[in-house]
């Protein structure tokens, strides 16, 4: 079908109107013209067929509904503890700690499932209120070059204001599955200059899926980076969308002849490998120099050779509503 559509191309260049004037010089130009199309064509086709290829070999493109719709998001109906003695009630993320008049930014545990322990996470309740904070990068004191363990369960510290830490793959797929999220991306360069980048419906996969990477929409102004920008040939080579989590000892990204995490120096969803890479290398300036481009990285704003001061990752269901402003419905009294 390629092929036909190719060719058709090609006889609507070839019957375009001849030459008005019938000089050798003009035909060798349009001759030109036409071999310079032609290669164009060429080159499309040749990308077209290696979508064509990428979309036939893996199944996430056919799975993706069924995988990230069907049952998940009522799956884990919170219940509260009936047990009785020492009755601690959790909320389930930070929205619900600030609806419960909680405004004040820090750490709070929450429990998004009855059946798992609760756990820490930094609630930022300025910029509308509610966010759950799942990384942040700020000083370079914590190693991020970590095992797909550590990225499961989570690592860092969890005591002040900039502490660096990864939530855990865990706890966000848990967050997650509890309904449609917003992700907001928030980033500073080593000016003080800072960027955003805004996706909608960001879901991870489970485990058995390594925790693949599904996100939507994108407003900002960082760039959309983790769809590799808007150019064909990088979003082949390094669109995160789809993509499964690699850490330096469990491989699962498309680079064939080796591991995006060894080199890059941090888990993430890689492709062959990456547009955009936060858990990368800490470097305490921008640019930087090196054998990989390993650095803390939004392509789409600095480029793959400058690494950023700050990174913060931070999610929120789309339609929470700041029970201040709002009509007090979500507000359960204090
Ligand atoms: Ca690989």
């Amino acid at each position: 079908m390629m092929h036909r559509l190719l060719l058709l191309l090609l006889l609507v260049s070839f019957s375009s109107p001849a030459p008005r004037f019938s000089d050798k010089d003009v035909c060798l130009l349009d001759n030109n013209n036409l071999r310079q199309r032609l290669k164009q064509l060429q080159d499309l086709l040749y990308l077209y067929d290696l979508q064509l290829k990428d979309i036939l070999e893996n199944t996430y493109h056919r799975t993706k509904s069924g995988l990230f719709s069907g049952n998940r998001s009522m799956q884990h109906e919170i219940l509260l503890p009936t047990t009785s003695g020492n009755l601690i009630v959790y909320d389930q993320d930070c929205s619900a700690v600030y609806n419960r008049k909680n405004t004040k930014s820090g750490y709070y545990r929450i429990r998004p499932r009855a059946d798992r322990e609760p756990f820490l996470v930094y609630c930022e309740m300025s910029d509308g209120g509610g966010w759950t904070v799942i990384q942040r990068r700020s000083n370079g004191r914590e190693n991020f070059n970590r095992k797909w363990d550590e990225y499961k369960l989570g690592f860092g510290r969890f005591q002040g204001k900039n502490d660096e830490y990864w939530l855990g793959n865990d706890h966000i797929y848990d967050l997650l599955a509890r309904g449609e999220s917003s992700l907001k991306i928030e980033l500073m360069d080593w000016h003080g200059e800072r960027r955003y980048a805004v996706y909608e419906n960001f879901q991870l996969a489970n485990e058995q899926d390594n925790y693949r990477l599904w996100f939507g929409t994108y407003s900002g102004n960082a760039g959309d980076a983790l769809s590799a920008g808007s150019n064909f040939e990088d979003q082949w080579s390094a669109s995160h969308r789809g993509m499964q989590f690699t850490t330096f000892d469990k491989d699962h990204d498309r680079f064939l002849a080796g591991n995006c995490a060894s080199e890059n120096k941090g888990g993430w969803w890689f492709n062959r490998c990456h547009a955009a890479n936060l858990n990368g290398r800490y470097y305490r300036r921008g640019r930087y120099k090196g054998s990989h481009d390993d650095g803390v990285v939004w392509s789409t704003w600095h480029g793959m050779w400058y690494s950023l001061k700050y990174s913060a990752m931070k999610i929120r269901a789309p339609f929470f509503i700041d029970s201040e402003s709002g009509d007090g419905e979500n507000s359960q009294g204090s």
